[in-house]
């Protein structure tokens, strides 16, 4: 509370009361006494926390350069010789380490408290550290900072970090018993993977959850050159202050109408003074797949690194943001692991970082069974005790273990994309477009043929049902849930070419990554290519009956045409010209069930999660200007030499 103040405005009243009161204003006028009044709130207040099940150490760690990171530290009561579980973070360490002001341990952890449940009933120590330049952490924040080299001139990044955390750990935490995990979702599963690079001998075990890895091929800022423009308030907000407390401004409910508006996504972020934050900068400088993007993707980073520490990659096959980067790791660390004991995937029908929470099902979908608290309790919990525990047993954790949508059943597998645990082949078959707007896995005969349609983009395809929410995950929102949308609006559209098979007489299951082979030509000298490959589930559903004619996307992605023959230098496309697009979709692990149709969607916009291609080529289209902005045919080829296909990975049984 404020001191009271007397009112100078009294003294005006002199002249119209005369002399007689001088005395009582001049008294009125004197310094008012001192304060006698004192404060309730003590100069420190000491929480008294004996009866806690656990103590907290809040601490500043000095990294080598001299900066100091917050670090939360939760001890176990009574604990002795247990392990440390490490978090890093961007996200707010206190936040994360206080949901519930609690007596016990469990339920004062925010976010990762699911995740842990099973875990800290085991009893580990539990650190959860601000990365430097948020929240309490001192130092300078750079967005996903790089390692050292070219891009990152100073003497630290997140690998000297952890490094340096994990040799204060061991030495100051006396209860430990010296062995160290980190775990982490997205962001905070960017930071494990960085733990990976010259790794501290106590870390023993990394598990990086739906991490971001590449972020222009298929993670957070752009997929194949198309930038997710919705991504912008995340960056507002994550750079403009310290701890987050500057909020992005809205102009319209639905953001459709305020993407749309605003033009280009440049000028979306010249309204919002985004220019004065340092990554749009960097992201408005580099549009193409650079040397800026390339040396700090991280499966090409830990590609050439030596495999020296056991890693649990999670991957969600809906993952709405990350849903590029567990796979990619997994391909380029894999091959190295020929003993096969240190690379382990796990896969679960979820969206981004589901497998902490409950994953019985997802949006519509239905798992019969809560699948984030299988992975928790019989893969997670055993594999972090075998390498972290004295003593524990080796754990039984598949090399993978792979949710199969469709069937829904989880599957030990020896690797990834193996098909089943023994004998079974993958093999790329393709299953070709067809006049008729027909799907099949014969091969299109006779005439050059084509379908088409009209791009608008004053009228882009809307990526969901609009009114079209913020991305975000508080009360209400559903943006975890757009990948499993229903897509039966899309393919009403006249600016959607929606292809279908007959219905299955027998399962279809694919393993890997369906590779879109399109062929096809627009009138203008750019242009977006987004392919969806459906399940089209049988017309009446009695089990579900919302789910009858159901269009469950079970793999998708967007392609920038002007990247079609390099990501690093873009060209416009000859106009009219029937042009190959080769490009690999999200991973998936489904089934087909018998009865249901695959169906293949293709359109030119998915807006505005993704910004808008203007259709016609331009230096930078983040500064398009309006009049770039033009309608154009777009046609899909399916004929002899001019194929359009998807290459799905077809399992076929022993
Ligand atoms: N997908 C988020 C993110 C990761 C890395 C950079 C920027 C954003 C996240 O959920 O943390």
């Amino acid at each position: 509370m404020k001191p009271l103040r007397c009112f100078p405005t009294l003294t005006l009243l002199v002249p119209m009361f005369g002399s007689l009161f001088l005395a009582d204003l001049a008294a009125a006028q004197a310094p008012p006494p001192v304060s006698t009044l004192p404060s309730e709130t003590p100069a420190q207040f000491t929480p008294v926390t004996g009866s806690f099940d656990y103590a907290r150490r809040d601490v500043m760690i000095p990294m080598r350069d001299g900066v100091k990171l917050h670090t939360v530290i939760l001890v176990p009561k009574g604990a002795k010789n247990v392990p440390i579980l490490f978090t890093r973070t961007p996200y707010d360490a206190n936040d994360l380490t206080t949901r519930a002001h609690s007596s016990h341990l469990g339920p004062s952890l925010h976010g990762y408290d699911n995740a842990l449940e099973v875990i800290l009933e085991g009893g580990y120590i539990r650190v959860v550290q601000d990365v430097r330049g948020k929240y309490g952490s001192e130092g300078d924040y750079v967005m996903t900072r790089p390692l050292r080299g070219p891009l990152n001139p100073t003497a630290v990044d997140h690998s000297t970090d952890t490094y340096d955390t994990i040799e204060w750990l061991v030495k100051n935490i006396p209860e430990s018993n010296g062995k160290v995990g980190i775990i982490g979702i997205s962001y905070d599963g960017f930071l494990p993977l960085m733990a990976l690079v010259n790794p501290h001998p106590a870390l023993k075990v990394a598990v990086p959850m739906n991490p971001m890895v590449d972020g222009w091929m298929g993670d957070d800022w752009f997929h194949y050159g198309a930038f997710r423009e919705q991504n912008m308030p995340y960056i507002y907000e994550q750079e403009a202050t310290r701890k987050n407390d500057e909020h992005w401004w809205t102009s319209h409910y639905d953001d459709y109408d305020m993407y749309l508006q605003a033009g280009s996504a440049g000028e979306l972020g010249r309204r919002h003074g985004l220019e004065q934050i340092g990554f749009w900068r960097k992201i408005l400088d580099h549009p193409a797949y650079d040397a800026f993007w390339q040396q700090q993707a991280m499966d090409k980073i830990l590609a050439a690194q030596p495999l020296k520490v056991p890693t649990m990659l999670v991957d969600s096959l809906w993952d709405q943001e990350d849903i590029y980067g567990a796979t990619a790791v997994y391909k380029a660390i894999k091959p190295k692991d020929t003993a096969n004991d240190k690379v382990f995937l796990v896969m679960g029908p979820w969206h981004h970082g589901q497998e902490i929470d409950d994953a019985s099902r997802l949006g519509a979908l239905k798992f019969g069974s809560d699948t984030g608290l299988y992975f928790r309790r019989e893969i997670l919990a055993p594999f972090l005790a075998q390498y972290l525990k004295d003593g524990a047993p080796k754990s039984d954790v598949a090399p993978v273990s792979a949710f199969e949508t469709g069937t829904n059943t989880w599957r030990r597998l020896p690797a990834w994309p193996a098909g089943c645990s023994s004998g079974c082949t993958v093999k790329p078959s393709p299953l070709y477009l067809n006049a008729g707007l027909k799907l099949s896995f014969t091969a299109p005969a006779g005439e050059s043929s084509f379908d088409e349609y009209v791009s608008d983009p004053a009228k882009p395809v809307p990526y969901r049902a609009r009114p079209i929410q913020a991305v975000g995950y508080s009360n209400g929102m559903t943006w975890s849930q757009w990948l499993v949308d229903d897509q039966r609006e899309a393919s009403g559209r006249p600016d959607v070419a929606v292809f279908v098979s007959d219905a299955l007489s027998a399962p279809v299951k694919i393993s890997g990554q369906p590779i879109a082979n399109l062929v096809a030509s627009t009138s203008g000298t750019d242009s977006d290519w987004v392919v969806k490959l459906i399940d089209l589930y049988s017309d009446e559903v009695g089990a579900q009956p919302e789910m009858g004619g159901y269009q469950l996307m079970v793999a998708a992605d967007i392609f920038r045409g002007r990247y079609r023959e390099s990501f690093e230098t873009p060209k416009a496309l000859a106009p009219d010209k029937p042009l190959l697009y080769r490009f690999a979709l999200p991973t998936v692990n489904h089934v087909f069930l018998p009865g249901h149709r695959i169906m293949v969607q293709i359109q030119s916009s998915w807006f505005p999660l993704y910004d808008r291609n203007p259709q016609t080529f331009v230096l930078n289209i983040f500064w398009a200007k309006p009049g770039d902005y033009r309608k154009a045919t777009q046609r899909i080829y399916h004929a002899p030499g001019q194929a359009t296909f998807i290459e799905l990975p077809l399992v076929t049984a022993p």
